[in-house]
């Protein structure tokens, strides 16, 4: 059994090397998804003008993983308040996004933001939205397990 997780968190480099630790979580691939061209590519996506958030597509086996841990794991690894920018990097494309595959996930996600909204963690409002997933468009080869090619690390604020 799998499932699908789909996450926009900045870059989508580090995003992808930090799930890929995780105990459970089977694939991921790194992409480009809520905008409005189709097949977009980097370059197009840096103008800000295609409206499609860096995103990570996890496959995971839900025995062995929760959503609801892939979520927590999500608002641990960057910084939920910041508004279309994550750190240094500045535009839509590095919005923070969930995009939720079924209703349950649309649920364990709110449920979560709720929670750390709540819990006095941070000084501004959550900023994630929550969106039902939109078509995940697969990013250039070389963007693909960027950071454990090059054993570099990315700029990620937590
Ligand atoms: N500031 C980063 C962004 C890369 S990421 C794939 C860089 O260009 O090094 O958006």
């Amino acid at each position: 059994m799998s499932e699908k997780a789909t996450f926009g968190a900045g870059c989508f480099w580090g995003v992808e090397a930090r799930f890929r630790e995780l105990e459970g979580v089977l694939d991921a691939q790194v992409g480009y998804s809520g905008g409005n061209v189709d097949n977009p590519t980097y370059e197009q996506v840096c103008t800000d003008r295609t409206g499609h958030a860096e995103v990570v597509e996890l496959v995971f086996d839900p025995a062995r993983i929760s959503y609801e841990a892939l979520v927590r794991e999500f608002f641990k690894l960057h910084d939920p308040t910041q508004v279309n920018r994550q750190g240094p990097d500045v535009g839509r494309q590095y919005r923070s996004v969930i995009f939720c595959h079924d209703q349950n996930q649309r649920e364990t996600a709110q449920c979560v933001l709720t929670e750390l909204d709540q819990s006095g963690r941070y000084a501004k409002p959550i900023a994630t939205g929550i969106e039902p997933a939109a078509r995940f468009w697969r990013a250039e080869d070389y963007h693909q397990q960027y950071l454990a090619r090059r054993g570099g690390t990315c700029s990620l604020s937590s």
